[in-house]
């Protein structure tokens, strides 16, 4: 296709390819395509690449999935010569790494910084897209990739008398780029997912009182993390090959490691007792593999659930603490299931406190205190740890209109609808790296997002090949795909969560099941199928 080049009319820059992120999927999009001989071009609102590592420098922050398997395998130098450090990576070394294939690959020359896509408008007649940067330059795109992250629209909730607080509000998914320091402050954190699971342990050992908000007690697991040998990483490296394909075509959630071969009936209570104390000690995601219907049968989830309520017992010591730590209106991993170091130990230390807010919500934030049920906890720094407009989120902060001038935002307005995940009818040569309707979060990202940027590049040189101007999704094979998707949720136990995989953090939201729980495999399967067949159930034109 063609280089850089300025349009006769209005000499707006353009290109074949505008890519919106700069994160794990943007640079990989980008090094592809520049691979393939496409122009193209990063926006990244962010002044580094890193995208979720970017931004989520918060205390503790660190990958549930283990470093090794949390990287690109694209390059065999670049898996074989980058030195991980520890089993599960902190966050500055996932965005050194990040920073460090942005340079190996020559990125940063076609990525513009400290610019966010406001606009995105598809113009019917030429088939190229209109794309308005902030402060309003424009630049024109025969396609357009979403690469803007799933956990990427850091949200606030609306507390009364919030803006009312002297003292600095941080949130976890924008964390300031300086260290902050919490000695001598008392610190009131809100929110118990991943995140603030994360960083209350650390926040408590510097900092006066942490006084934790709780709305929902989570199940955490710990992490076990620790140094990676120079054997163990020898052995990835050996046998990366193997430990790849399995992670792409085998396992459900793109993690190598071994699968479950049996319900939780299938062994006798003790047995059973003892492979969950052994993934307990072993620590990790891989907790829920312990039996093939921990997701499907309620009553063997409960086994599991049972299991680790019982181990918050033992750790808290004081038992009306350790019952409101032990979470019950959920099965185990419906939601985002947590892995963290310490967390619950750390509601023995004296300087820590929990205040169940749902019982009672918080009523208002004051100038220096959280009022619950007409108590005044007085802090002096507030850490929200409040989560995301999850998977549509940074898509719906920009204006995009498709044919005949309808927005995304309208179009989803019922809940997202995409053909894979990929594309969304209606809006042709725009695509979605891990969007709703693709496994997405529900699995080891870089594998998903791999995956993505290599079917939508192996797309984008058909369609060359082919002499074609445009391809979209085609509504049928839409309307399919999306029942398909619900259909395969509903036979699980995740709907029953209020998760943000169901949109429920967010006040209004639709409440859908937005990632395809299907599994990585099956899906890269059906994909590669798909396109086999001529991209069946696409238009292309
Ligand atoms: O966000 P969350 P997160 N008043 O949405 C509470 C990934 N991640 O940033 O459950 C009071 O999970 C909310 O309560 P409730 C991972 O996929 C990964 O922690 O809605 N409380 C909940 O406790 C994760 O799942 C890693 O009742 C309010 C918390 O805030 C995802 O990112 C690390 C509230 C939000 O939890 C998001 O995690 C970090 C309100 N108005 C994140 N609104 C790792 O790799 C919300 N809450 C380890």
């Amino acid at each position: 296709m063609s280089p850089p080049q300025a349009s006769p009319a209005e000499s707006t820059e353009a290109y074949d390819v505008v890519v919106v992120g700069a994160g794990f999927a943007g640079i990989y999009m980008l090094h592809r395509l520049r691979g393939l001989g496409f122009s193209a071009r990063v926006y990244e609102q962010g002044d580094g690449v890193g995208g979720t590592w970017y931004w989520n420098r918060y205390p503790g922050a660190r990958c549930d999935v283990e470093s090794m398997q949390y990287s690109y395998s694209f390059s065999e130098e670049l898996q074989q010569e980058w030195q991980w450090s520890e089993r599960y990576a902190p966050q500055a070394e996932i965005l050194k790494y990040a920073n460090h294939v942005a340079d190996r690959f020559d990125l940063r020359r076609d990525i513009q910084f400290d610019t966010r896509i406001e606009r995105a408008v598809f113009d019917e007649r030429t088939n190229i897209w209109l794309v308005t940067m902030s402060g309003g330059r424009e630049v024109e795109a025969r396609f357009v990739v979403l690469a803007t992250g799933c956990l990427s629209n850091a949200r606030k909730p609306e507390i009364k008398g919030l803006e009312s607080f002297k003292g600095p509000v941080y949130h976890t998914g924008n964390w300031p780029h300086e260290p902050v320091d919490f000695t001598g402050q008392r610190v009131g954190l809100i929110g118990t997912g991943s995140s603030g699971i994360q960083s209350a342990p650390i926040i408590a050992e510097q900092a006066r009182q942490l006084t934790v908000f709780q709305r929902t007690a989570n199940f955490s697991i710990p992490a076990r993390n620790a140094t990676l040998t120079d054997e163990e990483r020898e052995t990835f490296r050996k046998n990366y090959p193997e430990i790849r394909r399995f992670a792409r075509e085998v396992a459900r959630n793109g993690i190598y490691a071994e699968q479950p071969d049996r319900g939780a009936f299938d062994d006798s209570d003790m047995t059973r007792r003892g492979k969950y104390d052994a993934r307990w000690e072993r620590g990790g995601l891989t907790f829920m593999y312990a039996y093939n219907n921990l997701g499907l049968d309620r009553t063997a989830n409960d086994t599991a659930a049972d299991f680790v309520r019982s181990k918050i017992a033992e750790i808290v010591r004081d038992p009306a603490t350790a019952k409101l730590l032990q979470p019950n209106s959920h099965p185990i991993g419906t939601k985002r299931i947590c892995i963290d170091t310490d967390y619950f130990a750390t509601f023995n230390r004296p300087n820590v406190s929990l205040v169940d807010i749902k019982a009672n919500p918080i009523q208002e934030v004051t100038a220096n205190a959280v009022r619950v049920a007409g108590t005044d906890h007085e802090v002096d720094t507030l850490v929200m740890a409040t989560g995301f407009d999850a998977m549509t989120g940074s898509v719906a902060k920009i204006d995009i209109r498709g044919r005949d001038g309808q927005t995304l935002n309208q179009k989803w307005a019922e809940g997202p609808k995409t053909y894979l995940g990929l594309m969304s009818a209606g809006f042709p040569n725009l695509f979605i790296i891990t969007g709703p309707g693709s496994p997405s979060v529900l699995s080891n990202m870089i594998v998903s997002i791999e995956q993505h940027v290599d079917w939508i590049a192996d797309g984008l040189v058909h369609l060359r090949r082919q002499g074609m101007a445009t391809i979209e999704a085609g509504s049928e094979a839409e309307e399919r795909w999306v029942a398909h998707v619900n259909e395969v949720a509903a036979g699980t136990l995740y709907p029953q969560a209020n998760s943000w995989y169901m949109g429920a953090n967010i006040p209004g939201k639709p409440r859908i099941f937005m990632p395809y729980i299907g599994g990585v495999g099956v899906y890269r399967r059906i994909c590669d199928e798909v396109a086999a067949k001529g991209y069946e159930g696409f238009v292309m034109e």
